[in-house]
């Protein structure tokens, strides 16, 4: 017997997949994927499947490599579609059907055609509320009963990944590939390899062994019960720009019932502006209540406010739609807007990422303390063992802090352990002093730094602030009570007299506010007082007596 065993629920709704060719036509065929299934090793252990389960409809995969046994029941759909017939209903009933069954599969996978999948996909991941377990929709290129085809490839994956492993999202497998359902779009109408996912990884590759991208995925939904929404909004649209395209058509596009429309606009998210009369018909929507999301009508890319043009349609009211397919967007606009809420809340809601379906743009600064800058480090790095990160934390704080310290930014280094050193044994108050950033100084001294630390080469931040001339960093310092480092006065006897060589007053009266004794005799015995006589170094001789004369 297995060690464990997992149940995965198929619900077949029709696609390329289980086609037939009835009058030199591909159409879907009822009742004849299930009994093909039966026949193939690969998706049926037959021996198992005919001793353990007595529904037709319900087959047992061969063992995995680890033992593991998993078993899918077919949920066969009358009709079946080509997926050019889906229409929201069918993605309600999916929906429900998933509900309906939730608490007794550990994964679900839906058997889709090819052409519409991506729009399949978006939308289930926004309906799907709370959601806990994995839900993978596939399909093929090529009819499975055909010799050479991808189905059997696209279904096992599928089946595989839903039944072994915790990916609570809606997904979509194809071609060794597990995307994010709601970031991919078909590019090859031919190819096996017929999806992309352009702004985001795969969440899983499954070649010789399926390795998922765990820095990817994103975590179940505990907070309430599993729930499909299945209201939608259908006076949605997408609307592509095209240089000449009159301000008619955008008008007659955006009048009622028109609720939310995706316009494609060009690059970076960017129309004419040298076109009132079309900016302002989208104006006039806008205040009206459609929402118009801004998305690129490139493959690859985000909405940025790079160009003027693109701040003209902002102005006109359209929320960015950031790195989000046209399929992503209008989907999302499709479930938005079917909510009870305030016009103002959805607007909200369209610009934020719900389902992983935009990439989000990094507005605050990381801190080095907060728990996300150092998840960002270990995603990078797919660290996921709470231990290592502690280690990884540990490591980079030090110079990271330094860093801070070095550039001036304080919101970066709020709450770390500032007295830790870098390798060099410096620490930020030796950075911040050696760059004269007055601010960041401050700030650390009221956090409690120390004061009097040296190097490894005998420098303390006092030290550090005469010898950059920090006059205003040498005074702070002193004040909150630093002191130079024996080795660094012991050593300031023939810096001094060098600085009174080549007259330079205003080093010496560096030395002078780090509270130094500046007649201390260089490496030759000769004071600098003397040698200031000797070279007829007239003002620092000044300088250097009057200091003399109180003692
Ligand atoms: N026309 C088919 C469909 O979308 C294409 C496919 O599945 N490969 O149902």
């Amino acid at each position: 017997m297995p060690d464990v065993m997992t149940r995965v629920l198929v619900i077949y709704t029709g696609g390329t997949i289980g086609m037939t060719l009835k009058d030199g036509k591909l159409v879907p065929t009822p009742d004849a994927l299930v009994k093909a299934l039966h026949k193939m090793p690969m998706l049926c252990d037959e021996e198992y499947t005919k001793v353990h389960l007595k529904d037709y409809n319900t087959l047992a995969l061969p063992l995995t490599k680890d033992n593991k046994r998993i078993v899918y029941t077919v949920l066969e759909y009358n009709p079946l579609l080509d997926s050019s017939n889906i229409s929201p209903d069918d993605w309600a009933k999916i929906g429900k059907d998933i509900e309906k069954n939730y608490d007794n599969f550990e994964g679900f996978v839906i058997l889709h055609g090819t052409d519409t999948m991506a729009y399949t996909a978006s939308a289930l991941s926004f309906m799907c509320e709370h959601l806990c377990k994995p839900i993978i929709v596939t399909g093929s290129q090529v009819p499975i009963y055909q010799l050479r085809n991808d189905g059997r490839d696209n279904l096992q994956g599928a089946v595989l990944i839903a039944g072994q492993f915790d990916i609570p999202e809606v997904c979509l497998y194809f071609y060794n590939q597990l995307f994010r359902g709601n970031r991919v779009t078909k590019v090859n109408a031919e190819s096996f390899d017929a999806f992309t996912s352009p702004n985001l990884d795969p969440l899983a590759i499954a070649e010789a062994d399926i390795i998922i991208n765990k820095h990817i995925v994103r975590p179940p939904d505990h907070t309430a019960k599993f729930h499909v929404s299945t209201q939608l909004n259908r006076n949605v649209g997408l609307l592509r720009l095209f240089p000449g395209i009159t301000t008619a058509t955008v008008k007659a596009f955006l009048q009622p019932p028109m609720k939310g429309v995706v316009l494609e606009t060009y690059g970076c998210g960017n129309a004419p502006d040298n076109r009132p009369e079309l900016l302002a018909a989208l104006k006039m929507a806008t205040d009206s209540g459609v929402i118009i999301m801004n998305v690129t009508q490139c493959l690859k890319g985000t909405v940025s406010d790079s160009y003027a043009t693109g701040e003209a349609l902002k102005k006109a009211g359209l929320i960015a739609g950031g790195d989000m397919t046209q399929e992503a967007a209008l989907s999302k606009l499709s479930y938005v807007l079917a909510k009870g809420i305030d016009l103002s809340v959805k607007r909200e809601l369209m610009g934020k990422n719900l389902r992983g379906e935009m990439s989000e743009v990094q507005k605050t600064k990381l801190s080095l303390s907060d728990g996300r800058f150092i998840q960002v480090i270990a995603r990078c790095l797919s660290i996921n063992d709470k231990e290592k990160l502690e280690a990884i934390r540990e490591a980079l704080t030090p110079p990271l802090a330094c860093a801070a310290a070095r550039i001036g930014d304080i919101e970066a280094l709020k709450d770390t352990n500032f007295s830790l050193s870098d390798y060099d044994g410096r620490t930020p108050l030796h950075i911040a002093a050696c760059e004269g950033h007055l601010k960041v100084v401050e700030y650390l001294l009221d956090h409690g730094v120390t004061i009097s630390v040296t190097d490894r080469y005998g420098a303390t931040p006092l030290g550090n602030a005469v010898r950059f001339r920090h006059k205003e960093v040498v005074r702070l310092l002193r004040k909150a009570g630093a002191q130079l480092f024996t080795d660094e006065l012991d050593k300031a006897g023939t810096e001094l007299c060098s600085l009174t060589a080549s007259g330079d007053l205003e080093g010496l009266k560096m030395w002078e506010l780090a509270g130094a004794d500046l007649n201390q005799p260089g490496y030759n015995g000769q004071t600098p007082l003397e040698l200031a006589h000797d070279l007829g170094k007239k003002e620092v001789r000044a300088f250097l007596k009057q200091l003399k004369k109180p003692k």
